[in-house]
């Protein structure tokens, strides 16, 4: 496989200005004809013609009206080049492809017997010939034909301008797109489908219509995600002043999808993960997940579809901006202090548990990466969510309205172009007069910085020096590297808990300052401060860092209690939490990982029980605070790990709490029932997550009255949050009854599709199930390799979230990734290289299991037919 690099960048020899697709829809032989109007590109010089095109067949080719001859072109390796080209040039292409065939889920695919289509990042070539890159934008137009009893519904981008009957029992609509767009927003969708559907007022006056597509049998569980898609509209005017550019924008959904969504023009098409609820089936989770997604989509219509990105390396341009403005979008949903601030601890552990290891291992990339074997690889944390801390940091150094006047520069600069990341920040820049040219090693060097701190204060001179110190670590390709641009928000509390005022150079910097720290070392002096203080470095968490500090015991418990930054409350919380799991670790394993004698601290539990039963606090946080690091974060602090060592001090942990804080866990489960019809509210689903955590401790440490406590409740609830949060505390218990309860469970959930991912998911992440058992699961008549759903609920769930069965020290784990790493490849390279990840962070455990780890990387890496992406990620892996 080939390295494509970022400085190889040319730009495109023609230019499109509109393309005409006629599509006769058949899902053995699907004729689709392309009618194209180019002009050369004076900017690049070249008279040939390059289009890009994968697993389709050339029936005719015409320039300017003449069928071209063989020695006009050349058709290999996936490109169609035309030699030598007029300046404007008509040209008419004809191919076939075969949309049942097409197990990958890109390009135009059958999924229940119907037609979708995926085209981010490449798929359009795999639909017709065309210069497959997003910076060439053009106007689309499209007709679709098709059997109307089989597929009743015809939808692409943009407008319906037509439809009709054909003979036969074929009918056809004509679609067209005002926009320019680039090929990867292309869509179509030709389907046996539903649709809830409603008018929607602008803000300037226009009515637009709004639709959710499904299959039949689900619009009683379209509500939330029609709800959610016009407060994302609403939000986007107030927030931005971006309104809805089109005149109807639908969301359709198919069960076979390989990611969350996809935001093409006008018609945005969602796994259906990301947009069928009700209570009866969706949790909590599930609820918030729709309203993320819904936005982040929605959001893409200015971020991404009206600026779009010049070559694929510029990803994060709209996917780190976007994600930014859905987790904005989902804090003001919420709209109270606390609310917002879980919000931000959600993020911050997604961050440490996925984004950080990533940035440590062999994927490791810049938000802005150089290179990459298969684009479809680098749609990762990194990109996405380092990406969105990256936009966040220029919101926190020029405050909300500086970041506004940003935005509106860079649309206002940038409409309708395809653009670079540093045209964001030049944007940012520009309407801000600060100089952001150190904030490119953001964008440009891969690795999570290090923040130091230590703090001094002078008891007569009355002032309080911080010191802060960054450094960052080699990463592959990038040894070396210089010190970023990090905004620190800084807090001192007094001896009672409360914020001091801050004086720095004279200026008073009110309760929180926010330092720009941009040389490896620098010190802030604060001033006129009277006693010693503990310090709240990175509030809010205000970059991706990881913090390092001198914490004692008694700082973290002080700051644990009473820091106003609701995040870095929470952090303190976490550090005596990892401090604990650390030494336990190390101890369960010194002891041939036995769990006895083990023993936790009194001042830890006592933390959790104030934090427990403190009234004064959204049952929200106090469920973050009492949620522990997960056995990943943990082991990523560890080296040469053994992941059931971790597993012992964890559960012993988690069943300490259970037995010493039994009152208090029980007294807080009946405080936060949630009596009443079920809403997702983010008020009612933070009662119920710390009612759900009580009980879930309440097991880990079960008896009779837990025990019981958890099957009454899954037999009575009348929601998916609780009744799933039931039977998962059965079945972490051990006890006999898991067993009935997920009997019942499949009984009466065999129907939705979404529960029974959810089944295989709670057995394959259970640390009772070993190979053996997943392999069992995988004989159950409902499960398939062929749907991403069901794959990743039993076979990736299995091994990214069952540590201790993965790491089986027999191997067995690894040799089961190998075989299912394989056996995905050959239906769909992309999920099976998101699986292939799973062995990442190898070089981490202990050496018996690093050599089996590698003996199964390379056995997948010794087959001879591999895609480029599982190839480009065990390679990297290995190298
Ligand atoms: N842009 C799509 C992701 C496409 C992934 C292609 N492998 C979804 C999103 O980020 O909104
Ligand atoms: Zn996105």
């Amino acid at each position: 496989p080939q390295t494509i690099y970022r400085k190889d960048y040319n730009p495109p020899t023609y230019l499109v200005d509109t393309v005409e697709l006629g599509f006769d829809l058949d899902p053995a032989r699907t004729v689709v004809a392309n009618r194209l109007t180019l002009r050369r590109n004076p900017a690049a010089g070249g008279r040939a013609i390059e289009l890009h095109g994968e697993e389709i067949e050339l029936v005719a080719l015409r320039l300017n009206g003449k069928t071209l001859a063989g020695a006009d072109y050349t058709l290999a390796d996936n490109r169609l080049v035309i030699h030598e080209a007029p300046d404007d040039v008509v040209l008419e292409i004809e191919s076939v492809c075969v949309p049942e065939q097409n197990t990958t889920l890109s390009g135009l695919y059958v999924s229940n017997g119907n037609f979708f289509t995926q085209c981010e990042a490449e798929g359009f070539r795999r639909i017709t010939y065309f210069p497959d890159r997003p910076d060439v934008m053009a106007k689309y137009t499209v007709m679709l034909r098709a059997d109307k009893a089989r597929y009743p519904v015809l939808l692409s981008n943009g407008n319906l301008i037509q439809e009709g009957d054909l003979d036969d029992g074929r009918h056809y609509a004509l679609w067209e797109d005002p926009f320019k767009k680039p090929s990867y927003l292309f869509a179509l969708v030709a389907a046996k489908l539903v649709c809830q559907e409603e008018t929607f007022r602008l803000a300037d006056g226009r009515d637009a219509l709004l639709q959710v597509w499904v299959e039949d049998g689900n619009l009683d569980k379209t509500d939330y995600a029609m709800q959610s898609l016009k407060h994302s509209i609403r939000w986007d005017e107030e927030k931005y002043g971006l309104e809805l550019d089109l005149d109807r924008f639908m969301i359709v959904a198919t069960s076979d999808f390989n990611m969350g969504a996809m935001e093409n023009k006008g018609l945005n098409i969602f796994n259906t993960k990301f947009v069928l609820a009700n209570p009866r089936v969706a949790t909590d989770v599930d609820f918030q997940g729709i309203e993320a997604v819904v936005a982040h989509e929605y959001f893409h219509n200015w971020t991404g579809n009206r600026v779009t990105c010049r070559d694929w390396f510029q990803l994060s341009l709209k996917e780190g901006l976007t994600v930014f403005r859905d987790q904005e979008f989902t804090a003001d949903m919420i709209g109270t202090d606390t609310g917002r601030a879980v919000t931000r601890i959600d993020q911050v552990r997604t961050l440490r548990q996925h984004q950080f290891p990533e940035d440590a291992g062999p994927m490791a990339h810049p938000v802005r990466p150089d290179s990459f074997v298969e684009i479809n690889n680098f749609y990762t944390v990194t990109v996405y969510e380092k990406g969105a801390e990256v936009v966040r940091m220029y919101q926190t150094l020029f405050g909300v309205d500086g970041f506004r006047k940003g935005m509106d520069l860079y649309f206002e600069r940038h409409d309708e172009q395809a653009v670079e990341c540093d045209d964001f920040r030049r944007a940012m820049a520009d309407a801000n007069g600060r100089d952001l040219t150190q904030f490119e090693r953001w964008y440009s060097q891969a690795g999570t910085p290090v923040l130091r701190f230590e703090g001094r204060w002078d008891e007569t001179a009355h002032t309080y020096t911080l010191k802060l110190i960054q450094s960052c670590p080699p990463t592959p390709g990038q040894p070396q590297k210089l010190p970023f641009h990090i905004p620190v928000a800084v807090g001192l509390l007094d001896a009672a808990g409360n914020d001091m005022r801050l004086v720095v150079d004279s200026v008073d910097r009110g309760a929180t300052a926010v330092l720009e720290l941009t040389q490896a070392e620098q010190t802030f002096v604060f001033t006129d401060v009277k006693e010693q203080p503990v310090a709240s470095v990175l509030r809010g968490f205000s970059a991706p860092v990881v913090l390092q500090g001198s914490y004692t015991d008694a700082d973290l418990l002080h700051l644990f209690s009473h820091d106003s930054d609701p995040v870095n409350r929470w952090e303190a919380g976490q550090r005596l939490a990892m401090s604990r799991l650390l030494k336990l670790a190390g101890e369960a394993a010194a002891k041939g990982n036995s769990g006895a004698s083990l023993n936790l601290d009194e001042t830890f539990i006592e933390a959790m029980r104030k934090v427990l039963v403190d009234e004064t606090l959204d049952p929200a946080f106090r469920e973050q605070a009492l949620l522990l690091p997960s056995e990943g974060m943990v082991a990523e602090q560890i080296d040469g790990v053994d992941p059931l060592a971790v597993h012992i001090a964890r559960q012993f942990i988690r069943a300490d709490i259970g037995a010493r804080l039994r009152g208090e866990l029980l007294a807080q489960y009946e405080a936060n029932l949630t009596p009443g019809a079920y809403s997702p509210d983010a008020a009612s689903a933070g009662k119920r997550a710390l009612k759900n955590i009580a009980l879930s401790y309440l097991n880990a440490a079960p008896d009779d009255e837990s025990v019981a406590l958890a099957q009454r409740q899954f037999d009575e609830a009348d929601n998916m949050t609780d009744r799933a949060a039931a039977l998962g505390a059965l079945i972490a218990s051990r006890v006999p009854e898991a067993a009935d309860a997920l009997d019942v469970f499949y009984q009466e959930f065999q129907g939705e599709a979404l529960v029974v991912d959810k089944w295989f998911m709670m057995q394959a992440a259970a640390p009772t199930t070993d190979v053996a058992a997943v392999r069992a699961l995988m004989r159950h008549p409902a499960f398939t390799l062929r749907n991403p759903n069901r794959a990743r609920s039993l076979v990736a769930a299995f091994c990214m979230n069952n540590p201790v069965q993965f790491h089986a020290p027999d191997g067995s784990g690894y040799a089961f990734w190998a075989e299912q790493v394989i056996a995905l490849d050959a239906l769909n390279p992309q999920v099976a290289s998101r699986l292939a990840r799973a062995m990442d962070r190898w070089r981490r455990y202990a050496p018996a299991l690093q050599e089996q780890m590698k003996a199964a990387l390379q056995r997948v890496a010794g087959q001879g037919k591999l895609s480029n992406d599982v190839r480009e990620v065990v390679t990297k892996a290995l190298a």
